[in-house]
């Protein structure tokens, strides 16, 4: 072995004990501020297929890992100019974010005391110099089968939490989300004085598209109407799966003329052109009832929705396929509708 690989605390283990993980490529940070140390280790994950990416201090460390896509796992050397690996790590678990970061902190100091500090400074695991492969290896992969077990964890709580506010047909939000945005939506608006416009879409004659093509074909024209109002919406719009084909959407900062056009384009665009399924072209349209909240009038949640139904209830008596939107505390006076885009009565 030579001498400089020695000075570092690299044991070698004969190469039939190493056991290579080049199936799962995990990027490991190393932070050690000698340059011998941090090559020679570096060439060993890179050996054993590891990802690896390198800092010289612990300040440079503890940048590398505050970053989005930060390495999953940190080699930390526990002396380091600046900032010690101790230092870096109590950083890392004060701000708590996920993904988990494992951090196996390296040093010569091999007192009981020293392992208490590294650990409660939150480090995970805690080897010293000199150390073998062999042992550094078995601990790397400690490591490694408790970040993708918490990887699986994320996903597993992500799938759920989809489940849960997410329409399982259409992916747009479900009732209950699109009435808790609402709610957040309506007390943010109130406070900063702004409107907000509330519309409810519903599709027309729909029971016949069920009737004439079947039930799965209704469901496939149900995800493109969706998809539809969505790609014409701006982001920071929101529209949720209301009920069976009926639809919710949120305008923030829109007032009366605005979420009326907002809607009559909404229509629009979900008219045209006609859709292509199961070889069939069938032509959906929808009728939208809209309204607003504006600063100075005293609405409610509920009683808003009560007033886009209202005005959606006039639109398929007035023929379907348009808009009538009422102004909330006006009793029950049109503003706008599809054949008139000018107030017809304030
Ligand atoms: P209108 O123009 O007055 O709204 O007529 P409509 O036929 O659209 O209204 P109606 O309330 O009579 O019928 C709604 C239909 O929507 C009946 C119901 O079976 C269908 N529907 C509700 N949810 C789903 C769904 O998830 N998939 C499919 N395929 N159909 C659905
Ligand atoms: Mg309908
Ligand atoms: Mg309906």
């Amino acid at each position: 072995m030579p001498a400089d690989e020695r000075d570092v605390g690299l044991v070698y283990a004969p190469e039939d004990q190493l056991a290579y993980v080049y199936e799962n490529r995990v990027k490991i940070l190393i932070a050690d501020d000698s340059i011998v140390s941090r090559h020679l280790l570096e060439a060993t994950l890179r050996k054993w297929g590891y990802e690896v990416a390198v800092a010289c201090d612990g300040v440079e460390a503890l940048e590398i890992l505050e970053q989005d896509h930060a390495p999953a796992l940190a080699i930390l050397d526990w002396m380091m100019p600046g900032m010690t690996g101790l230092e870096v790590c109590r950083r890392i678990r004060q701000r708590a974010r996920e993904p988990y970061i494992y951090i196996l902190l390296l040093t010569s100091k091999s007192q009981k005391e020293d392992l208490i500090e590294g650990m409660e400074a939150g480090a995970d695991d805690y080897i010293t110099k000199p150390f073998d492969q062999h042992e550094l290896q078995v601990r790397l992969r400690a490591g490694t089968r408790l970040v993708d077990l918490q990887a699986e964890l994320l996903s597993a709580r992500e799938a759920l939490r989809e489940e849960a506010t997410k329409d399982s047909l259409t992916h747009l939000w479900n009732r209950n989300s699109i009435l808790e945005q609402m709610t957040r939506e309506l007390s943010r608006s109130a406070r900063e004085k702004g409107p907000v416009g509330v519309i409810m879409v519903d599709l027309d004659h729909f029971k016949s598209v069920n009737d004439t093509y079947g039930h799965l074909v209704g469901d496939a024209v149900l995800v493109e109407a969706a998809r539809r109002m969505q790609n014409a919406m701006r982001p920071y719009d929101a529209i949720g799966r209301y009920g069976g084909e009926e639809f919710l959407i949120l305008l923030p900062g829109c007032d009366q003329q605005t979420s009326f056009s907002q809607a009559e384009r909404l229509r629009k665009h979900l008219a045209q052109p006609s859709m292509s399924l199961n070889e069939t072209s069938i032509c959906v349209t929808a009728s939208f009832g809209a309204t607003s909240a504006v600063p100075g009038q005293s609405w409610t949640q509920e009683g808003l929705i009560r007033k886009a139904d209202e005005a959606l209830y006039l639109a398929k008596k007035l023929g379907r396929n348009r808009v009538e939107f009422l102004s909330f505390d006006s009793e029950p006076v049109m503003l706008f509708n599809s054949g008139k885009t000018e107030p017809i009565a304030q």
